[in-house]
């Protein structure tokens, strides 16, 4: 038996909808998702293992122009999953194509993109009817030069088979990197933050959720019926933020709380104590030293 094994670097601009395509690939919430931009700052492994493939897929941040410090560490994780990828899984938000945006990626990422094999996926179809579709991949090919375009939604799974079929058909022969119960590289403590972050940018609005940073403390795994224990904090940029994060009479973290217990729940398979504290640590966003420690 052949087997293939690789590693598929997810990209696209940000709200592409490329975490919603890894957790669909693996069947399995992982990354952290939301309808505003910029959710993902790490890049993030999902393995996902059959009888004679292995894809490591790495979702990475949206690709966009660093205006701050933070930003720049987003843009190196995307260059970095570049470095021993055998695979770019390119996707394009079909409801949103920002033609201008789009040129540029290509222009900035062309050394990338040609060191590469690439597959073009256009994301969202479930949204589009099928003359829409028609018509936007004219257009792409047309604006971007680029030929084959697989259509698909994250989504609802379409074309999810196919698009799989040929990520495999691209990789190279080889060993499985990891056994197949691996399912990240990343650990829990790490998706625990990510799902506190993703309630954060479902509650709270403007730049509150862009000012935060979460960081699990303690992560106390206690023996079968009692709970585990978490602790983290919300590090805010400035002392204004706290009292937006509290809410009136502390309502507002108090449902953070409890929308993020019920998510770690389900992703740890066990009940657990969280414990949020808030605090701030003034312009971390653009704090070199602190920047270095949480990448
Ligand atoms: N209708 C529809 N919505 C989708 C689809 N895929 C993703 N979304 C939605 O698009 C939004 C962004 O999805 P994400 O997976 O967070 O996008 P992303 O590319 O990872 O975004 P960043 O991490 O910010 O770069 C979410 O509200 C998703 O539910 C799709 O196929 N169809
Ligand atoms: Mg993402």
């Amino acid at each position: 038996m052949t087997v293939k094994s690789g590693y598929v670097s997810i990209v696209g601009r940000p709200n592409a909808g490329k975490s919603t395509l890894m957790n669909a690939f693996l069947d399995f919430k992982l990354s952290a998702v939301s309808r505003k931009v910029q959710t993902t700052r790490n890049k993030i492994q999902g393995i996902l293992t059959g009888k004679d493939h292995q894809i490591i897929f790495v979702d990475t941040p949206g690709v966009l122009e660093p205006k701050y410090e933070m930003q720049q560490y987003m843009k190196k994780e995307i260059k970095t999953s570049f470095k021993d990828t055998d695979l770019i899984l390119y996707l394009i938000d079909g409801s949103n194509i920002v033609m201008k945006d789009l040129q540029k990626i290509e222009k900035d990422y062309k050394k990338d993109f040609a060191k590469h094999k690439r597959i073009i996926a256009l994301n969202k179809c479930d949204k589009l009817s099928e003359e829409q579709i028609f018509d936007k991949i004219a257009t792409l090919r047309q604006e971007l030069g680029i030929e084959n375009i697989i259509t698909v939604s994250a989504a609802t799974k379409l074309n999810l088979d196919i698009l799989k079929k040929v990520i495999i058909e691209n990789l190279p022969e080889g060993d499985f990197y990891y056994d197949d119960e691996t399912l990240t590289d990343k650990p829990e403590k790490f998706f625990v933050s990510e799902i506190i972050r993703e309630k954060i940018l479902e509650l709270y609005e403007e730049e509150i959720p862009y000012s935060v940073h979460v960081d699990v403390r303690e992560f106390k795994v206690r023996d079968e019926g009692q709970k585990d224990y978490i602790n983290a904090d919300i590090i805010l940029e400035r002392e204004t933020q706290k009292m937006i994060i509290l809410g009136k009479r502390g309502e507002m973290i108090k449902k953070l709380g409890e929308l993020a217990r019920t998510d770690i729940e389900a992703f740890v398979g066990k009940e657990v104590y969280l414990k949020l504290f808030v605090k701030v640590r003034k312009d971390w966003r653009k704090d070199h030293r602190f920047l270095k420690n949480i990448f």
